[in-house]
Protein backbone atom coordinates (compact mmCIF):
# COMPACT_ATOMS: atom_id res chain seq x y z
CA UNK A 1 0.00 0.00 0.00
CA UNK A 2 2.66 2.58 0.90
CA UNK A 3 4.32 4.28 -2.05
CA UNK A 4 7.61 5.62 -0.43
CA UNK A 5 8.88 8.23 -2.71
CA UNK A 6 12.62 7.75 -3.57
CA UNK A 7 15.16 8.70 -1.13
CA UNK A 8 15.55 12.15 -1.94
CA UNK A 9 18.84 13.86 -2.87
CA UNK A 10 19.13 16.39 0.28
CA UNK A 11 18.58 13.70 2.84
CA UNK A 12 21.56 11.53 1.57
CA UNK A 13 23.40 15.25 1.31
CA UNK A 14 22.46 15.29 5.19
CA UNK A 15 23.47 12.08 6.01
CA UNK A 16 26.99 12.56 4.06
CA UNK A 17 27.13 15.81 6.31
CA UNK A 18 26.78 14.33 9.20
CA UNK A 19 29.09 11.43 9.36
CA UNK A 20 31.66 14.48 8.62
CA UNK A 21 30.56 16.01 11.27
CA UNK A 22 30.81 12.86 13.82
CA UNK A 23 27.63 12.65 14.58
CA UNK A 24 25.85 9.45 14.47
CA UNK A 25 22.19 8.37 13.87
CA UNK A 26 20.19 8.56 16.47
CA UNK A 27 19.77 5.42 18.49
CA UNK A 28 16.30 4.00 18.17
CA UNK A 29 14.16 4.74 21.11
CA UNK A 30 11.87 1.26 22.31
CA UNK A 31 9.58 0.42 19.75
CA UNK A 32 11.53 2.51 17.25
CA UNK A 33 13.71 2.22 14.38
CA UNK A 34 15.34 4.30 11.63
CA UNK A 35 14.23 5.50 9.23
CA UNK A 36 12.82 2.81 6.48
CA UNK A 37 13.35 -0.27 8.63
CA UNK A 38 9.58 0.28 10.19
CA UNK A 39 8.06 -2.12 8.15
CA UNK A 40 9.90 -5.19 8.15
CA UNK A 41 10.23 -4.78 12.24
CA UNK A 42 6.40 -4.91 12.15
CA UNK A 43 6.16 -7.80 9.95
CA UNK A 44 8.34 -9.47 12.70
CA UNK A 45 6.52 -8.54 15.57
CA UNK A 46 4.17 -11.48 15.51
CA UNK A 47 0.83 -10.46 16.87
CA UNK A 48 3.16 -8.70 20.03
CA UNK A 49 1.12 -5.40 20.69
CA UNK A 50 2.41 -2.23 18.20
CA UNK A 51 3.94 0.33 20.97
CA UNK A 52 2.38 3.76 20.66
CA UNK A 53 3.93 6.48 17.91
CA UNK A 54 6.13 3.44 16.18
CA UNK A 55 5.55 2.67 12.96
CA UNK A 56 5.34 4.07 9.51
CA UNK A 57 2.96 3.39 6.66
CA UNK A 58 1.26 5.60 4.14
CA UNK A 59 -1.23 7.51 4.09
CA UNK A 60 -0.62 9.02 7.70
CA UNK A 61 -3.27 11.27 10.01
CA UNK A 62 -1.79 12.51 13.30
CA UNK A 63 -3.71 15.06 15.07
CA UNK A 64 -2.91 16.53 18.90
CA UNK A 65 -5.85 15.18 21.20
CA UNK A 66 -8.53 12.72 20.99
CA UNK A 67 -10.05 14.69 18.15
CA UNK A 68 -11.42 11.68 17.05
CA UNK A 69 -13.94 13.14 14.06
CA UNK A 70 -11.21 15.56 12.84
CA UNK A 71 -8.84 12.13 11.87
CA UNK A 72 -11.99 10.36 10.65
CA UNK A 73 -12.68 13.62 8.36
CA UNK A 74 -9.20 13.74 7.17
CA UNK A 75 -9.04 10.33 6.40
CA UNK A 76 -12.16 10.48 4.69
CA UNK A 77 -11.11 13.15 2.35
CA UNK A 78 -7.73 10.92 1.22
CA UNK A 79 -9.85 8.14 0.60
CA UNK A 80 -12.10 10.44 -1.68
CA UNK A 81 -9.19 11.08 -3.78
CA UNK A 82 -8.46 14.68 -1.76
CA UNK A 83 -4.82 16.06 -1.46
CA UNK A 84 -2.90 16.06 2.09
CA UNK A 85 -4.23 19.73 2.00
CA UNK A 86 -7.43 18.89 1.70
CA UNK A 87 -7.10 16.36 4.23
CA UNK A 88 -5.82 19.01 6.47
CA UNK A 89 -8.22 21.48 5.94
CA UNK A 90 -11.38 19.19 6.44
CA UNK A 91 -9.91 17.61 9.51
CA UNK A 92 -9.46 21.13 11.38
CA UNK A 93 -12.68 22.47 9.98
CA UNK A 94 -14.54 19.18 11.39
CA UNK A 95 -13.38 20.47 14.92
CA UNK A 96 -14.01 23.94 13.97
CA UNK A 97 -18.10 23.02 13.21
CA UNK A 98 -17.74 20.55 16.41
CA UNK A 99 -16.25 23.31 18.86
CA UNK A 100 -13.77 20.43 19.75
CA UNK A 101 -13.28 20.84 23.58
CA UNK A 102 -14.41 24.26 23.57
CA UNK A 103 -10.75 25.53 22.12
CA UNK A 104 -11.43 25.24 18.61
CA UNK A 105 -14.07 27.18 16.69
CA UNK A 106 -16.95 29.48 17.60
CA UNK A 107 -18.28 29.85 21.35
CA UNK A 108 -14.95 29.36 23.19
CA UNK A 109 -12.06 31.07 25.12
CA UNK A 110 -13.55 34.49 24.78
CA UNK A 111 -11.30 37.77 25.20
CA UNK A 112 -10.92 40.22 28.02
CA UNK A 113 -13.89 41.72 26.15
CA UNK A 114 -15.96 38.75 25.51
CA UNK A 115 -15.43 38.02 21.80
CA UNK A 116 -13.87 34.82 20.62
CA UNK A 117 -11.05 34.96 17.96
CA UNK A 118 -9.83 32.66 15.48
CA UNK A 119 -6.45 31.62 14.64
CA UNK A 120 -5.43 29.06 11.89
CA UNK A 121 -2.73 28.01 9.45
CA UNK A 122 -2.40 25.83 6.96
CA UNK A 123 1.10 24.62 4.98
CA UNK A 124 1.76 22.64 2.18
CA UNK A 125 5.12 20.91 2.62
CA UNK A 126 5.74 20.08 -1.21
CA UNK A 127 5.66 24.03 -2.18
CA UNK A 128 6.16 25.11 1.28
CA UNK A 129 3.32 27.77 0.82
CA UNK A 130 1.17 28.85 3.66
CA UNK A 131 -1.61 30.42 4.04
CA UNK A 132 -2.94 31.46 8.05
CA UNK A 133 -5.32 33.83 9.70
CA UNK A 134 -4.71 35.58 13.35
CA UNK A 135 -6.76 37.70 15.56
CA UNK A 136 -9.84 36.47 12.60
CA UNK A 137 -13.11 37.96 13.66
CA UNK A 138 -16.65 37.07 13.23
CA UNK A 139 -15.93 34.35 10.62
CA UNK A 140 -16.26 30.79 11.80
CA UNK A 141 -14.26 28.61 9.07
CA UNK A 142 -10.69 29.90 10.55
CA UNK A 143 -8.90 27.56 8.59
CA UNK A 144 -10.91 27.25 5.13
CA UNK A 145 -9.75 31.61 5.32
CA UNK A 146 -6.48 30.06 5.76
CA UNK A 147 -7.02 28.05 2.96
CA UNK A 148 -7.60 31.08 0.69
CA UNK A 149 -4.72 32.80 1.31
CA UNK A 150 -2.42 30.37 0.22
CA UNK A 151 -4.21 29.70 -2.89
CA UNK A 152 -5.33 32.92 -3.46
CA UNK A 153 -2.60 35.60 -2.39
CA UNK A 154 0.97 35.57 -2.39
CA UNK A 155 0.70 36.53 1.61
CA UNK A 156 1.04 34.39 4.42
CA UNK A 157 -0.63 35.68 7.11
CA UNK A 158 -3.57 38.20 7.04
CA UNK A 159 -4.55 39.03 10.31
CA UNK A 160 -7.36 40.96 12.45
CA UNK A 161 -10.34 43.07 11.12
CA UNK A 162 -8.95 43.19 7.20
CA UNK A 163 -8.34 39.14 7.65
CA UNK A 164 -12.63 39.39 8.12
CA UNK A 165 -12.92 41.53 5.21
CA UNK A 166 -10.40 39.09 3.15
CA UNK A 167 -12.81 36.26 4.20
CA UNK A 168 -15.93 38.14 3.13
CA UNK A 169 -14.27 38.86 0.06
CA UNK A 170 -13.90 35.14 -0.54
CA UNK A 171 -17.26 34.40 0.22
CA UNK A 172 -17.78 33.40 3.97
CA UNK A 173 -20.36 34.56 6.40
CA UNK A 174 -19.78 37.69 8.63
CA UNK A 175 -21.71 35.97 12.03
CA UNK A 176 -21.16 36.17 16.04
CA UNK A 177 -19.11 33.75 17.34
CA UNK A 178 -20.42 34.74 20.97
CA UNK A 179 -22.45 31.51 22.41
CA UNK A 180 -24.02 31.29 25.85
CA UNK A 181 -21.23 29.11 26.98
CA UNK A 182 -18.48 32.18 26.06
CA UNK A 183 -20.70 34.92 27.45
CA UNK A 184 -21.06 32.86 30.34
CA UNK A 185 -17.21 31.86 31.30
CA UNK A 186 -16.95 36.07 30.56
CA UNK A 187 -19.34 37.03 32.84
CA UNK A 188 -17.66 34.28 35.22
CA UNK A 189 -14.25 35.60 34.64
CA UNK A 190 -15.61 39.38 35.35
CA UNK A 191 -16.96 38.42 38.65
CA UNK A 192 -14.13 36.84 39.81
CA UNK A 193 -12.03 40.26 38.59
CA UNK A 194 -10.61 38.86 35.57
CA UNK A 195 -8.55 36.46 36.96
CA UNK A 196 -6.47 34.74 35.74
CA UNK A 197 -5.42 37.63 33.16
CA UNK A 198 -1.84 38.31 30.77
CA UNK A 199 -1.22 41.71 32.26
CA UNK A 200 2.30 42.09 34.59
CA UNK A 201 3.92 45.35 35.70
CA UNK A 202 0.73 47.53 35.79
CA UNK A 203 -1.56 49.66 37.61
CA UNK A 204 -4.08 48.82 38.77
CA UNK A 205 -2.59 45.70 40.43
CA UNK A 206 -3.78 43.20 37.68
CA UNK A 207 -3.69 40.21 40.19
CA UNK A 208 -6.16 41.48 42.25
CA UNK A 209 -8.23 44.11 39.73
CA UNK A 210 -9.84 44.09 36.63
CA UNK A 211 -8.53 46.91 34.11
CA UNK A 212 -8.52 49.23 32.46
CA UNK A 213 -4.82 49.21 33.32
CA UNK A 214 -1.42 51.57 32.59
CA UNK A 215 2.08 51.53 33.21
CA UNK A 216 2.85 51.76 36.95
CA UNK A 217 5.21 54.32 38.06
CA UNK A 218 6.84 51.78 40.70
CA UNK A 219 4.08 49.01 41.12
CA UNK A 220 6.13 45.83 39.76
CA UNK A 221 4.56 42.25 39.44
CA UNK A 222 6.69 39.84 38.08
CA UNK A 223 4.81 38.38 35.45
CA UNK A 224 1.97 35.37 36.04
CA UNK A 225 4.21 31.85 36.72
CA UNK A 226 3.38 28.91 34.55
CA UNK A 227 2.51 26.38 36.92
CA UNK A 228 -0.16 24.31 35.70
CA UNK A 229 -1.73 26.84 33.10
CA UNK A 230 -3.06 23.55 31.52
CA UNK A 231 -5.69 23.75 34.21
CA UNK A 232 -6.35 27.14 34.90
CA UNK A 233 -6.33 28.12 30.81
CA UNK A 234 -7.24 24.86 29.24
CA UNK A 235 -6.75 24.93 25.53
CA UNK A 236 -6.58 22.05 23.36
CA UNK A 237 -5.81 23.46 19.84
CA UNK A 238 -6.29 20.89 16.73
CA UNK A 239 -3.27 19.99 15.05
CA UNK A 240 -2.41 17.71 12.06
CA UNK A 241 -0.27 16.24 10.27
CA UNK A 242 -1.50 14.37 7.07
CA UNK A 243 0.95 12.33 4.57
CA UNK A 244 -0.53 11.59 1.29
CA UNK A 245 0.13 7.80 0.11
CA UNK A 246 2.38 9.81 -2.87
CA UNK A 247 4.39 11.31 -0.19
CA UNK A 248 3.32 14.62 -0.36
CA UNK A 249 2.70 16.25 3.43
CA UNK A 250 0.75 19.08 4.95
CA UNK A 251 0.56 20.47 8.48
CA UNK A 252 -2.27 22.77 9.80
CA UNK A 253 -3.90 24.16 12.81
CA UNK A 254 -6.99 25.82 14.40
CA UNK A 255 -7.58 27.21 17.89
CA UNK A 256 -9.49 30.05 19.33
CA UNK A 257 -6.57 30.50 21.48
CA UNK A 258 -6.42 31.25 25.07
CA UNK A 259 -8.86 32.30 27.56
CA UNK A 260 -9.13 35.72 28.57
CA UNK A 261 -6.74 36.93 26.08
CA UNK A 262 -5.96 40.60 25.96
CA UNK A 263 -7.81 41.63 22.72
CA UNK A 264 -5.59 41.59 19.59
CA UNK A 265 -3.24 38.41 20.64
CA UNK A 266 -2.03 35.96 18.31
CA UNK A 267 -0.86 32.66 19.60
CA UNK A 268 1.41 30.39 17.79
CA UNK A 269 -1.01 28.66 16.01
CA UNK A 270 -0.87 30.47 12.48
CA UNK A 271 2.76 31.16 12.66
CA UNK A 272 4.86 28.95 10.24
CA UNK A 273 7.40 26.86 12.03
CA UNK A 274 5.67 27.34 15.35
CA UNK A 275 1.89 26.02 15.25
CA UNK A 276 2.52 23.66 12.41
CA UNK A 277 5.60 23.08 9.94
CA UNK A 278 5.91 20.72 6.90
CA UNK A 279 8.45 19.75 4.43
CA UNK A 280 8.13 16.92 1.74
CA UNK A 281 11.90 16.01 2.00
CA UNK A 282 11.69 15.25 5.90
CA UNK A 283 8.53 15.06 7.67
CA UNK A 284 5.78 17.79 9.48
CA UNK A 285 5.15 18.89 13.13
CA UNK A 286 2.57 20.39 15.19
CA UNK A 287 2.13 21.85 18.79
CA UNK A 288 -0.48 22.79 20.72
CA UNK A 289 -0.11 24.15 24.52
CA UNK A 290 0.32 27.96 26.00
CA UNK A 291 1.44 29.67 22.61
CA UNK A 292 3.13 32.62 24.28
CA UNK A 293 5.69 30.15 25.39
CA UNK A 294 5.88 28.11 22.58
CA UNK A 295 6.32 30.61 19.25
CA UNK A 296 9.57 31.91 20.92
CA UNK A 297 10.82 28.29 20.26
CA UNK A 298 9.39 27.85 16.63
CA UNK A 299 9.08 24.51 17.83
CA UNK A 300 7.64 22.50 14.41
CA UNK A 301 10.57 23.86 12.95
CA UNK A 302 12.75 22.56 15.17
CA UNK A 303 11.23 19.23 15.22
CA UNK A 304 11.48 18.59 11.30
CA UNK A 305 15.10 20.32 11.17
CA UNK A 306 15.77 17.57 13.91
CA UNK A 307 14.08 14.60 11.67
CA UNK A 308 16.35 16.11 8.61
CA UNK A 309 19.21 15.47 10.89
CA UNK A 310 18.28 11.93 11.41
CA UNK A 311 15.83 12.25 14.95
CA UNK A 312 13.25 9.73 14.91
CA UNK A 313 9.84 11.40 15.58
CA UNK A 314 9.70 11.05 19.27
CA UNK A 315 13.02 11.86 19.67
CA UNK A 316 12.22 15.21 17.65
CA UNK A 317 9.60 15.95 19.57
CA UNK A 318 11.40 14.92 23.12
CA UNK A 319 14.32 17.61 22.19
CA UNK A 320 12.10 20.03 21.24
CA UNK A 321 10.37 19.78 24.65
CA UNK A 322 13.11 19.59 26.70
CA UNK A 323 14.66 23.02 24.96
CA UNK A 324 12.00 24.64 26.55
CA UNK A 325 11.91 23.56 29.55
CA UNK A 326 15.27 24.77 29.77
CA UNK A 327 13.85 28.06 30.04
CA UNK A 328 9.80 27.51 31.45
CA UNK A 329 10.24 24.51 32.97
CA UNK A 330 6.41 25.09 34.07
CA UNK A 331 4.81 25.51 30.60
CA UNK A 332 2.02 23.52 29.36
CA UNK A 333 2.90 22.28 25.67
CA UNK A 334 3.08 19.54 23.44
CA UNK A 335 4.12 18.29 19.82
CA UNK A 336 3.30 15.50 17.51
CA UNK A 337 5.88 14.78 14.76
CA UNK A 338 5.78 12.50 12.04
CA UNK A 339 8.82 11.83 9.12
CA UNK A 340 8.41 11.09 5.45
CA UNK A 341 7.92 7.35 6.04
CA UNK A 342 5.02 7.94 8.44
CA UNK A 343 7.15 6.84 11.42
CA UNK A 344 4.92 9.28 14.28
CA UNK A 345 5.86 10.76 17.59
CA UNK A 346 4.67 13.09 20.32
CA UNK A 347 6.42 14.87 23.40
CA UNK A 348 4.58 16.56 26.21
CA UNK A 349 6.18 18.65 29.45
CA UNK A 350 5.32 17.17 32.23
CA UNK A 351 3.02 19.05 34.91
CA UNK A 352 1.14 18.13 38.03
CA UNK A 353 -2.03 18.08 36.08
CA UNK A 354 -0.73 17.00 32.53
CA UNK A 355 0.87 13.88 32.63
CA UNK A 356 0.52 12.25 29.47
CA UNK A 357 -1.17 13.71 26.16
CA UNK A 358 -3.35 11.69 24.20
CA UNK A 359 -2.84 12.73 20.38
CA UNK A 360 -4.96 10.53 17.50
CA UNK A 361 -3.53 8.33 14.41
CA UNK A 362 -4.78 6.97 11.32
CA UNK A 363 -2.69 4.79 9.05
CA UNK A 364 -3.30 1.58 6.73
CA UNK A 365 -1.79 -0.38 9.73
CA UNK A 366 -4.76 0.58 11.97
CA UNK A 367 -8.52 -0.52 11.64
CA UNK A 368 -9.69 2.66 12.72
CA UNK A 369 -8.23 6.15 13.98
CA UNK A 370 -6.71 4.97 17.24
CA UNK A 371 -6.29 7.47 20.40
CA UNK A 372 -2.60 6.43 21.94
CA UNK A 373 -0.84 8.71 24.66
CA UNK A 374 2.64 9.60 25.50
CA UNK A 375 3.94 9.94 28.84
CA UNK A 376 4.62 13.64 29.40
CA UNK A 377 9.07 14.27 30.07
C1 LIG B 1 -2.50 29.33 21.62
N1 LIG B 1 -1.37 27.27 21.19
O1 LIG B 1 -3.21 30.15 21.08
C2 LIG B 1 -2.67 27.89 21.25
C3 LIG B 1 -3.54 27.24 22.22
C4 LIG B 1 -3.37 25.77 22.23
O2 LIG B 1 -3.71 23.73 23.02
O3 LIG B 1 -2.62 25.17 21.61
N2 LIG B 1 -3.97 25.05 22.95
O4 LIG B 1 -1.67 29.62 22.49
Amino acid sequence: MSTFRKKPRSRQRTALHHQADGLQPARPRTGQLPLGQEHRAHAGQGGKPVPAGSFGQLPLVLNTWPFRNATVAAWKTLAAGGSALDAVETGCATCEQQQCDGSVGFGGSPDESGETTLDAMIMDGTTMNVGAVGDLRRIKNAIGVARKVLEHTTHTLLAGEAATKFAESMGFINEDLSTNVSQALHSDWRARNCQPNYWKNVIPDSSKYCGPYKPPTVLKRDGITYEDTAQSYGHDTIGMVVIHKTGNIAAGTSTNGIKFKIPGRIGDSPIPGSGAYADDMVGAAAATGDGDILMRFVPSYQAVEYMRRGENPTTACEKVISRIQKYFPKFFGAVICANMTGSYGAACNKLSTFTQFPFMVYNPLKSAPTEEKVDCI
